[in-house]
């Protein structure tokens, strides 16, 4: 009798206990998602402070910039520049494939952002774990070959 007694009193200590263990666990489940999300939704200026333009290496910079990881934003921006009275715009493609980057070629490039969108940064997430091959095809693919404006990445998972 005396021991069923004292069980009854141990009661409230260990449901105190196990909802103790709870939240810690929940704290630590919710800090590692964040800890994750954290990971893979990083926002990223593509050239760094130089932006997006002519005769800078964009192979040289994804490399340093890399690490890239699938959720994370990458912002192009850029403006029209004015030399003479020559006006030079930029946009972004994303080319077929490894060959078509290569070699600068646009046949089958789709356009994902026009001059227009370059003042406001544009911003393109990488949402698949695959290659993904950006381009300004400005000048017949000019600023892709000489400008050097292209770059490929594929974020990791
Ligand atoms: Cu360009």
């Amino acid at each position: 009798m005396a021991m069923a007694m004292a069980k009854a009193m141990d009661l409230p200590r260990q449901w105190t206990l196990c909802v103790f263990v709870l939240v810690l666990a929940l704290m630590l489940v919710s800090g590692s998602v964040e800890a994750k999300h954290y990971r893979g939704s990083r926002t990223i200026m593509v050239g760094g402070d130089l932006h997006w333009k002519f005769g800078y290496n964009y192979t040289a910079w994804a490399l340093t910039a890399g690490p890239f990881h699938v959720g994370d934003t990458l912002v192009f921006k850029y403006q029209p520049a004015q030399i003479g009275n020559i006006t030079i715009v930029h946009n972004v493609n994303l080319l077929k494939d490894h060959k078509a980057f290569m070699k600068c070629d646009f046949k089958h490039a789709v356009e994902i952002a026009d001059a227009s969108r370059g003042p406001s940064g544009f911003e393109y997430t990488l949402t698949h774990h695959r290659s993904y091959y950006f381009a300004c095809s400005e000048r017949g693919g000019l600023h892709c070959s000489a400008g050097m404006m292209k770059f490929s990445v594929r974020p990791m998972k």
